[in-house]
C-alpha cells in the first residue's frame, strides 16, 4: 500500500442535514487524515469546471444545480490506500447499490443526491485536490 492523498466533497445535501462531523468521524476512524479542508458555495462555473469530464451526460445540467444549491465542505484526506478507502467508505454511486454501513447507504436517498464525491484514481484526486486547493493550504501533519 502505498500514502495517498484524495478529494473529497461533502455534497449540499449532507451539509444540510449537518452530517459533516459524522462523515469526519468515518474518515478519521478508517486512518484517513485530513490535510486539507474549506467550506465552499460553489458557483456556476466551479461546479462545472469540476464536472467538466460529464459535460456531455444527460445529468450534467442537473448535477451542477445540485451542486450549487447550497454549500459543500472540501477536504484533502491522506493515508495509506487513501483513493480506495475512501471509495470503500462513500459506497456505491447510487445509494440503492450502495453496501451497508457505508456513506452512501446511510445519508443518501438518490443518485441525484448521494451526500459525496470522492476521487476515482489517484491521478484524477492530484487533479481534483489542486482544483480547490494550493500548495500552502495543504497541511501534512508534522506530528
Ligand atoms: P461518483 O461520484 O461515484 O464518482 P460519477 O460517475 O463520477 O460517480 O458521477 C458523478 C456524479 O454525477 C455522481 O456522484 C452523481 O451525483 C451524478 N450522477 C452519476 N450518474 C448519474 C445518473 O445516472 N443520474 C443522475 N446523476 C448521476
Amino acid at each position: 500500500m502505498a500514502l495517498e492523498r484524495t478529494l473529497s466533497i461533502i455534497k449540499p445535501d449532507a451539509v444540510a442535514k449537518n452530517l459533516v462531523g459524522a462523515i469526519y468521524s468515518r474518515f478519521e476512524s478508517a486512518g484517513l487524515r485530513i490535510v486539507a479542508a474549506k467550506m465552499m458555495h460553489l458557483s456556476k462555473e466551479q461546479a462545472e469546471g469540476f464536472y467538466a469530464e460529464h459535460k456531455e451526460r444527460p445529468f450534467f445540467a442537473a448535477l451542477v444545480e445540485f451542486m450549487t444549491s447550497g454549500p459543500i465542505m472540501v477536504q484533502a484526506l491522506e493515508g495509506e490506500d487513501a483513493v480506495k478507502k475512501n471509495r470503500d467508505i462513500m459506497g456505491a454511486t447510487n445509494p440503492a447499490e450502495a453496501l451497508a454501513g457505508t456513506l452512501r447507504a446511510d445519508y443518501a436517498e438518490t443518485i441525484d443526491e448521494n451526500a459525496v464525491h470522492g476521487s476515482d484514481a489517484v491521478e484524477s484526486a492530484a487533479r481534483e485536490i489542486a482544483y480547490f486547493f494550493s500548495d500552502e493550504e495543504i497541511c501534512p501533519r508534522t506530528r
